[in-house]
């Protein structure tokens, strides 16, 4: 196998080749496994009430080359949305819409949390921007939150990033993106954590 990445020919193109089925596991999306619900980092009075909505509902921007599904062990479901930087200003990005949110959430007022995870580079800044989260309001046509997470209150395991709270329904827009900045390689979005607030 080695040998064939080395000479640039793919593993489908062999097996096209020799005529042999490829192997289906070079096809499969990412395995999802039970859901676990609620962040260690998460108050424990709000866990009681919150809504956890995965990256399965999420619409991925500039998928695959700068952002797509990932397996990764160490996200809730074993799923995350992996996000890097491209040449230019192009970088990984996603959004949650309101109008695709579970049938459990009902329009009303909710500190957002965003789980996500990095990875920094080599002498990367503590102040170097990672990525960044927004949120946008459909009928006022105004972002009515937004957050510059830095390098140094991330970190290679996940953590829970709250926003809000904010007025949410079904035209608000979660966005997150990559901070298209040297000091990170790569920062992944395992799902989004709503806690109502009254
Ligand atoms: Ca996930």
């Amino acid at each position: 196998m080695t040998l064939m990445r080395e000479a640039g020919q793919k593993p489908a193109d062999f097996a096209a080749e020799v005529g042999i089925d490829p192997d289906e596991t070079l096809y499969e999306s990412p395995k999802r496994r039970a859901r676990s619900l609620f962040s260690d980092d998460l108050p424990a009075d709000e866990r009681k009430t919150a809504l956890s909505v995965q990256d399965d509902r999420a619409i991925i921007f500039r998928e695959p080359d700068c952002a797509r599904l990932v397996t990764d062990s160490a996200a809730s479901d074993g799923v995350a949305i992996q996000m890097i930087a491209g040449p230019g200003g192009a970088r990984g990005a996603m959004e949650l819409h309101g109008g695709r949110l579970p049938a459990s959430f009902k329009p009303g007022h909710y500190k957002v949390y965003y789980v996500a995870r990095i990875e920094a580079a080599d002498g990367a800044q503590a102040d170097a921007p990672a990525f960044s989260v927004r949120i946008h309001d459909g009928p006022s046509g105004k972002y009515i939150a937004e957050r510059t997470i830095k390098v140094s209150e991330a970190a290679s395991g996940y953590r829970s990033f709250l926003v809000g709270p904010v007025e949410l329904g079904s035209y608000a827009r979660l966005w997150m993106g990559h901070a298209h900045d040297d000091a990170v390689k790569a920062v992944w979005f395992d799902r989004v954590i709503l806690v109502p607030v009254k």
